[in-house]
């Protein structure tokens, strides 16, 4: 996250930290999710490059996380991965992430996944293709780098407010052009100095309606990041509540 501040987990309950295992078993960051039922996270399918070739058993999922570098055992919650869902519909050949959405079924243990405490928490899915009007404030957060030059990522979780913007503006020539799909929708800071970065993505953007908050967006890609006319782009989760049931209801009939 570039500018915004530094966040308590407390705030964003449903962020979920995705660490991959090398072969030589080093343990890396690799995205951000949103824990969206007890056993489900959200996030990007660019997250997982080797697509349907991904193996599950590389994955870890911790919950309830305020730094990356330290470990809290006394309040983390750490998931092996049963199965990765990776949208069938997913494209990069247009180097755009076109539907840009995986979901994570975490390993339960003892036949129960996360427990709910002041830093797990899942987050709401509005209804389907409800649409926010252009100029919404919406919340970020993420582990992820806090300026495109910096080569090492944020130590500690940080939060920032985006704007939404309308689809046409951000189609425009100097914006993104026809790179965004009505599976993307485009979010950032007026002054272009909050935005999300390398290392946010698979992590929420909520919005609040109604008091509460809804995960409207996953943070999905960007040309660089809190750069002038380039906003980063959000995959629009109200596209997929149906994909969402399927795959999930799926996953408590085969992998259950
Ligand atoms: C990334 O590389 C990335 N400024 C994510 C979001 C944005 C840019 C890059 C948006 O994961």
């Amino acid at each position: 996250i570039v500018g915004g501040t530094v966040a308590t987990v407390e705030s964003h309950p449903w962020i979920a930290a995705i660490f991959w295992r090398t072969k030589s078993r080093e343990k890396v960051f690799r995205c951000g999710g949103s824990l969206i039922s007890a056993c489900w996270v959200l996030t990007a399918a660019h997250c997982f490059p080797d697509g349907n070739n991904t193996k599950a058993e590389r994955f870890t999922v911790i919950l309830g996380k305020n730094a990356l570098n330290e470990s809290n055992p006394t309040v983390e919650q750490k998931f092996r991965v049963e199965k990765i869902f990776i949208h069938e519909g997913f494209d990069n050949n247009d180097g755009n992430f076109n539907n840009d959405i995986a979901l994570v079924k975490l390993k339960t243990k003892l036949g129960k996944c996360a427990k709910e405490s002041d830093k797990v928490r899942t987050v709401c899915l509005p209804p389907p293709q409800q649409r926010l009007q252009p100029g919404f404030t919406c919340d970020i957060a993420g582990y992820g780098k806090e300026s495109h030059a910096l080569w090492y990522r944020s130590q500690y979780l940080k939060e920032a407010q985006v704007n939404l913007l309308a689809d046409n503006v951000c189609r425009q020539k100097n914006y993104y052009d026809n790179m965004i799909t009505d599976n993307m929708f485009c979010a950032a800071r007026p002054d272009w100095s909050q935005d999300a970065c390398e290392g946010d993505s698979g992590g929420p953007l909520v919005c609040e309606v109604g008091s509460r908050l809804f995960l409207f967006g996953v943070i999905s890609w960007g040309d660089g990041c809190a750069k002038e006319l380039r906003p980063g782009v959000y995959t629009r989760v109200t596209n997929y509540n149906k994909w969402i049931e399927e795959k999930t209801h799926l996953g408590s009939i085969t992998a259950g």
